[in-house]
């Protein structure tokens, strides 16, 4: 009942305040635009209701799937990528910054030193396909904890090796919550071997209550921000900037 009575409560909130006032300010598109966003700010407040820290349903080995399908970039050609690559990442270095109390620069060895979580899970592209994988990773919230989050640090941003059909640099954003949910992961290994190129090595996020876009491949930095505004285009994400949800719950 209490859960009932406080979702009841979200959307009421989140449904009628930001819209009264408005038809007499905005024009018909602004409007519109605007549903949109709080469409998707319900959404998030939904699943946060509904689902809490509930953990994304996980499968058994006998549920993987025979290959993982990589999309978007799968072979990022930026030379310094390509020297990490070719030197089997062993130079490889995280910049983890921003709003935070003790920012670090970590090796691969560092990250898999921090606290692990091992999960079969579903993958599911915004495309309509989906495939089922084994991932092993650095809890992000374990990495969080360690580099002290700032009282204003509200969403953790990923800045990615790769530019995507030749345009911009990809990135990705969560909010603090989901970066401390116990699945959410800085994953090294795929079905028990080093994560391969095409799925983003040599770290990549698992973000697993949200679609495949979400999860930022050949990570090379971290930051942490109170705002998105001024990083890209602004919404927080590669395809977010090209009309995609920012919360992208499933
Ligand atoms: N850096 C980067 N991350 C990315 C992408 C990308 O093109 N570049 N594509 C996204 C999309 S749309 C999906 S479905 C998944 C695909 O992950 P996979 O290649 O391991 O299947 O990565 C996401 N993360
Ligand atoms: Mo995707």
């Amino acid at each position: 009942m209490n859960r009932r009575r406080f979702l009841k409560g979200s959307i009421l909130s989140a449904a009628t305040l930001p819209l009264a006032g408005c038809a007499d300010r905005l024009s018909r598109t602004d409007w519109a635009v605007n549903l949109l966003g709080y469409a998707e700010r319900l959404s998030e407040v939904v699943q946060r209701a509904i689902a809490g820290d509930a953990l994304a349903r996980e499968y058994t080995e006998a549920d993987i799937s025979p290959v993982f399908r990589p999309n978007g970039s799968t072979d990022p050609s930026d030379p310094d990528y390509r020297a990490l690559a070719a030197n089997g990442f062993r130079d490889y270095r995280l910049r983890v910054g921003g709003a935070v109390e003790h920012p670090m620069t970590l090796s691969l060895e560092d990250i898999r030193g921090l606290p692990d979580r091992t999960q079969i899970t579903r993958h599911d592209c915004v495309e309509g396909w989906s495939v089922i994988g084994k991932w092993r990773g650095a809890r992000l919230g374990a990495l969080l904890d360690r580099i002290g989050p700032r009282p204003n640090a509200r969403y953790v941003v990923f800045h990615c090796a790769d530019r995507l059909y030749g345009e911009d640099n990809y990135y990705e954003s969560i909010a603090i919550a989901d970066a401390y949910h116990p699945q959410t992961l800085l994953a090294y290994e795929l079905n028990d071997e080093s994560l391969p190129i095409a799925n983003g090595a040599p770290v990549r996020l698992r973000c697993e209550r949200q679609l495949g876009y979400k999860m930022a491949k050949y990570i090379m930095r971290i930051e942490l921000v109170e705002s998105l505004e001024g990083i890209q285009g602004g919404r927080g994400g590669f395809w977010e900037d090209r009309g995609y949800q920012w919360y992208a719950g499933i």
